[in-house]
């Protein structure tokens, strides 16, 4: 028997010599290498140039004793891929915001190696490279998160936009969660066929709904997109759910039947695992602000989450969101180090 990776072993929560570490935004650009590569080219070209994304996708692997590496692309780029006009500027900028039922129809069904086969692409030659001990991870945005930039049209605190349209306009609301969950089905299948060997997805702003709409809104496409995976899963693929500011919403994350629940810091990790239960794994959740302190606190805080996540198999290792384009590379190689050594079993 060939023994899984520690951060696959982890996220089916097997027992793993260390706990496995990998950093949301890793590849970006608080390293100067990514920063080189962006100086000659804009984000949009990044992403549609598999040399380049698998570039700086290898980036952070080369530097750090990295568990995983996760594609670079954006959760935005299927949504090119459905003819929906958008610029980088530099979050999400849609040209004509999603309004009417007949917008949300003229989208088009995503054909993922037909329409964006440059993330296929990226995947297959980024798998090329890697280590067999670093899986590769695949993600997409939740339905939830894309609504919010697809109708509110730009980034936002709030999103007063589209949480009114949740309530105002709840036809083309359902209809537009509807397509979204089937365009990610079809993509992160299409990742997994390319390669792919975790499916990750990004739940940014689902912490602005309370309980009883995060049940009514964001869940449903959700559980559509996991029954959708169910195959893919039962070949070994886990699906990891970063469920940001999710603390309020994790009565009803327990309901989707993820294999791994990403957790911001804001959430107690002993608690939350409790109250996920035993079938689920975590991700994270050290505060990015964390990596400035001096190193003897950073040492002592990323112990604390260790303790936190407790002795029972399923941690990896994570921030608690993206890491800050100010950070210090030699801090995280701190961290990864750190992590690798405290965590020894
Ligand atoms: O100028 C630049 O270099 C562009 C900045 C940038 C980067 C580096 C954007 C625009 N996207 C990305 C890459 C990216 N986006 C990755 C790369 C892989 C990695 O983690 O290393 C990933 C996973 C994402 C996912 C993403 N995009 C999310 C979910 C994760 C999260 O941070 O919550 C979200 C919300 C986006 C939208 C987006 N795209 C870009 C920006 C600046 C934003 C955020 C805008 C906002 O605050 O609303």
């Amino acid at each position: 028997m060939t023994a899984l990776p520690p951060f696959l072993a982890a996220a089916l929560r097997q027992k793993t010599a260390h706990t496995p570490v990998w950093i949301m935004r890793q590849a970006g650009r608080y390293l100067p290498e990514y920063r080189e590569v962006r100086s000659k080219v804009d984000f949009a070209s990044l992403t549609h140039r598999p040399d380049l994304a698998a570039e700086v996708t290898l980036q952070p692997i080369r530097r750090f004793g990295l568990d995983a590496a996760i594609i670079f692309s954006d959760i935005m780029t299927p949504i090119e891929g459905m003819g929906v006009g958008l610029e980088y500027a530099p979050g999400p900028v849609i040209h004509n915001p999603i309004r009417t039922l007949t917008q949300v129809e003229a989208m088009r069904p995503l054909v993922p190696e037909q329409d964006v086969p440059y993330v296929m692409e990226s995947l297959r030659l980024v798998r090329r490279e890697l280590p067999a001990h670093v899986p590769l991870i695949g993600f997409c945005g939740a339905p939830f998160t894309l609504f919010c930039y697809l109708v509110g049209g730009k980034p936002s605190k709030e999103f007063s936009v589209p949480r009114a349209f949740v309530h105002g306009e709840p036809i083309v609301t359902a209809r537009l969660l509807d397509r979204l969950a089937d365009a990610m089905i079809a993509y992160l299948r299409a990742q997994a066929e390319a390669g792919a060997q975790a499916l990750m997805i990004f739940e940014s702003w689902g912490g602005l709904l309370g309980p009883a709409d995060f049940r009514a809104v964001a869940l449903p496409p959700m559980q559509r997109i996991v029954a959708g995976l169910q195959d893919i899963r039962a070949r070994g693929v886990p699906l990891i759910y970063f469920a940001n500011q999710g603390m309020a919403n994790l009565e009803a994350v327990k309901d989707l039947p993820v294999d791994v629940v990403g957790l911001d810091w804001r959430v107690p990790l002993g608690p939350a695992r409790k109250l996920l239960g035993p079938d689920k794994a975590v991700q994270g959740n050290l505060d990015p602000a964390v990596l400035f302190a001096p190193k003897d606190t950073l040492c002592r805080r990323i112990d604390d989450v260790l303790r936190d996540a407790g002795p029972a198999p399923g941690h990896i290792f994570n921030l608690g969101h993206g890491i800050w384009p100010e950070t210090d590379p030699d801090a995280v190689a701190r961290l990864v180090d750190h992590v690798h050594e405290s965590s020894v079993r």
